[in-house]
């Protein structure tokens, strides 16, 4: 008889509070992308890891924000953090340290409850604060009437006894109530490769350049070839709504264009294990949202 149990917990929070960074961290491997920019995440991603007989899948979400009512791209991220709540038994509900219990995370919260989802604070961060600040925080979370808070340092720059992943893992395990794992035992995500390979080539942009551009682009794939000698060939094209955003990714013959090239084989390299020929192409779409985006995975 076996005793493997599976849990599906929403991992939820404002933007840039470090959800995916922090899903990274308890999978043990990138899995979803990382910026210092808000709004990185577009699309929920699940990651999965196993803690003894307990499989863990986590759900990364976007952050969660008010939307305006005449950004598409806005909407569509929020209806994102909502939906992957729907499908989980479990909420950590994600904050970065130095912002506290604001109103934003207030707000959230209020919004959060009425899901009616056991909920625990993960306070992240925690590296940027002074300790005095962390117990204050813990003490308002208590006064809400939280039990369950747990204290992370999701970049893992503290020592390992004091960044909190692993506490977080065992708590995690201990909340897995659904019979049998979903996925293989070796299996990291259900996300397939080649959205992936989209998303590296995304955060490549978003590290690179500046201000609102980051948000106004698309990646998609034209195609993804396996050779017979292991090899993968990918072709993506980057789509932007404006002319000038072209040559702005484009950069100075070429070189910014060529600089994302090169960080993104790599890193889509050592996420096949294999040699990777990545060819990528700069298209304007002004309206690339409306086709786009329902095709997410
Ligand atoms: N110092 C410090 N920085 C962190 C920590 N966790 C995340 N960060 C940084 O915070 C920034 C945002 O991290 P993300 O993981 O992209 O945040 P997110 O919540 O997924 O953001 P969205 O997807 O935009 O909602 C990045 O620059 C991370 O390196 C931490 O524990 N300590
Ligand atoms: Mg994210």
């Amino acid at each position: 008889m076996t005793n493997k149990k599976h849990g599906i917990i929403a991992i939820v929070g404002a933007p840039n509070a470090g959800k995916s960074t922090l899903t990274n961290a308890l999978v043990e491997q990138k899995i979803t992308i990382v910026s210092p920019k808000v709004q990185t995440t577009r699309t929920s991603i699940k990651a999965i890891f196993n803690y003894q007989e307990n499989q863990i899948i986590l759900i990364d979400t976007p952050g969660i924000f008010i939307p305006k009512k005449d950004k598409a791209l806005e909407r569509y991220i929020a209806k994102g953090a909502w939906q992957a709540l729907r499908e989980s038994n479990h909420i950590c509900f994600v904050i970065d340290a130095v912002a506290g219990l604001n109103n934003q995370n207030r707000q959230i919260l209020a919004d959060l409850k009425k899901e009616n989802l056991p909920t625990t604070i993960i306070i992240n961060k925690i590296d940027l604060i002074k300790k005095s600040k962390l117990l204050e925080i813990l003490a308002e979370f208590v006064q809400e009437g939280f039990e369950d808070i747990i204290p992370v340092n999701a970049t893992q720059n503290l020592e390992e006894n004091k960044n909190g992943i692993k506490d977080l893992k065992i708590f995690l395990a201990q909340k897995c109530q659904n019979d049998d794992w979903i996925y293989e035992e070796d299996q990291v995500t259900d996300a397939p490769i080649k959205f992936l390979a989209e998303e590296i080539t995304r955060e490549k942009l978003f590290l690179k350049l500046n201000q609102e551009l980051p948000y106004s682009l698309h990646v998609s794939t034209d195609s993804f070839q396996n050779f017979d000698n292991g090899d993968i060939k990918i072709q993506q094209t980057i789509l932007v709504s404006k002319d000038n955003h072209k040559n702005i990714v484009i950069g100075k013959r070429g070189s910014l264009l060529k600089e994302i090239g090169i960080e993104a084989r790599n890193e889509i390299s050592q996420l096949c294990q294999t040699n990777v020929h990545l060819f990528l192409f700069v298209k304007v779409k002004e309206d690339w949202m409306k086709s786009e985006l329902k095709s997410q995975p």
